[in-house]
């Protein structure tokens, strides 16, 4: 049995921690940059909690070398970051060169504090001017994508070697389209699944483009994949369920980007929307090219049910009283029970064996899987700030089951190389607003002041301790 979590990485393992654009730029106005689909979504009513905008954020865009020498002094290997299309490329004719010119500076603040910039092109903030012409329901979107992933490689290919294409596809396609819970805040079936195609076929088209421009690029996508369990693992009914959702959430993700095929049983439920019509001849091949890395970004497994809840359940949480629609399109029956395990402040259940379960059957299953990398992984909870520290030792606890759960399945053959902790900085947590800190640095929104908590000294001694030899004896 192994007693050290440290001793158990393989050698050259990355340890990094994660952020996105939308989420702790702020100018949201400034430098060129024009309206995201965010930007704009939060100026509905009920839109977000609190009606916060990401207009100012943690006002990162500001002070971005101060942020970039905390992650140095927290030693941290890699920083994940994404550039925002609508900084970079708001309309559909001009490149903003102030906008790049501000990656660019990131970029060298980051190598010369030597973290190796992990670079993602589409956390969900679209340009509001592209969602006008129907956003990622049309299909021109995807060859716009690929202009703007060309503008970022023209300024950054140089120095930036690790390329995501899309975070967490799953969410910008069927949770803004579908569940009407993020941008741009539709409830249209139909326009969802488009999006889930276009996106698919951007993330292919854009591949395609970056190895073209560069030889020795690193290029990847970065999926939420879930654990489906069914909550009585011996129903029928729960079982289908279970196997619904794994489709959906899971294998309409994987299979084209690893099969170059959509999964037929999934076809099959979705039989009335007649996705079929959006796949071009010629789309499967382009979004099969081959990819150098998996990211994968887990907080919690999921537990579903063919039955409605039983009465008396507490109902599921909601950011705002916005009435959104069940996004599981075509098996919108199915519910997620609770188990009754601890809750994160999000009221997602932790379950860290899952992770390990997850990466296992994903070994398993792809024969073609490429090296994976934990490009999120993280809790919300209610910090409190007791003279001047935030001891969020919940939060830790959170992130160590889970890098034990990690470690778990590097034992059993998952081809695990790193792992990104969501988040550095507590910052603008989508429809939630600022009322959820995942950050292992924590932000006093009044004075925009950074401190760590002690998560981030923790897993900064982790990193340091995973360098070190381990103890004789
Ligand atoms: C990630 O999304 C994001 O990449 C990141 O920007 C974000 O800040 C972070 O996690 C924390 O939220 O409809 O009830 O079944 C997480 C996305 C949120 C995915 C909830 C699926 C579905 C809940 N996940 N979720 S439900």
């Amino acid at each position: 049995m192994a007693t050290r979590l440290e001793g158990r990485f393989p050698d050259g393992f990355i340890w990094g921690s994660a952020a996105a654009a939308a989420q702790i730029e702020g100018a949201a106005a400034e430098g060129g940059k024009e309206d995201s689909i965010w930007d704009h979504f939060a100026r509905q009513p009920l839109a977000i909690a609190n009606g916060d905008t990401p207009a100012v954020a943690v006002d990162h865009y500001h002070r971005m070398p101060a942020d970039v020498a905390l992650m140095k002094e927290l030693g941290l290997q890699s920083y994940r970051f994404s550039t925002s299309w609508a900084r970079v490329k708001p309309g559909d004719r001009f490149v903003n060169a102030e906008g790049l010119d501000f990656y660019s500076r990131l970029v060298d603040e980051l190598l010369e504090a030597d973290i190796l910039p992990w670079l993602t092109l589409y956390h969900w903030d679209l340009p509001q001017a592209l969602q006008e012409l129907g956003g990622w329901a049309n299909r021109d979107t995807a060859f716009r994508f690929v202009d703007y992933a060309v503008a970022v490689h023209e300024k950054l290919g140089d120095r930036v070697r690790h390329w995501t294409t899309f975070n967490e596809p799953l969410c910008s396609s069927l949770i803004g389209y579908v569940g009407g819970e993020h941008a741009p805040g539709l409830t249209d079936p139909y326009a969802g699944l488009a999006a889930l195609h276009h996106q698919h076929l951007a993330h292919g088209l854009a591949t395609r483009q970056l190895r073209e421009l560069s030889d020795d690029l690193q290029v990847g996508i970065t999926l939420n994949l879930t654990n489906a369990v069914p909550n009585n693992p011996t129903d029928p009914v729960d079982i289908d369920a279970a196997r619904r959702l794994d489709g959906l959430w899971n294998r309409m993700y994987l299979e084209p980007l690893l099969l170059g095929a959509y999964p037929a049983d999934v076809l099959e439920d979705l039989r009335e929307y007649d996705f079929e019509r959006l796949v071009h001849d010629g789309d499967l091949e382009t979004i099969s090219a081959p990819i150098d890395f998996l990211g994968v970004n887990h907080y919690h497994d999921d537990n579903f049910s063919g039955h409605p809840l039983p009465e008396g359940h507490p109902p599921g949480k909601a950011p705002t009283a916005r009435q959104g629609r069940s996004w599981f399109v075509g098996s919108e029956h199915v519910t997620s029970p609770t188990r009754g395990l601890p809750q994160t402040a999000m009221g997602w259940e932790v379950n860290p064996d899952g992770l390990r379960e997850l990466l296992v059957r994903l070994t398993r299953t792809y024969d073609n899987l490429p090296p994976l990398y934990i490009t999120e992984n993280g809790a919300a909870y209610d910090d409190v700030v007791v003279d001047g520290r935030i001891d969020d030792v919940e939060r830790w606890d959170y992130i160590r089951a889970h890098l034990w759960a990690v470690a778990d399945a590097i034992e059993e053959g998952a081809d695990v190389r790193g792992y990104f902790a969501w988040t550095f900085i507590d910052n603008f947590e989508w429809a939630w607003g600022y009322d959820k800190r995942f950050g292992i640095v924590h932000v006093d929104y009044e004075t925009m002041e950074r401190t760590p908590k002690l998560s981030a000294l923790r897993y900064s001694q982790l990193i340091v301790a995973t360098r070190e030899p381990a103890p004789v004896g």
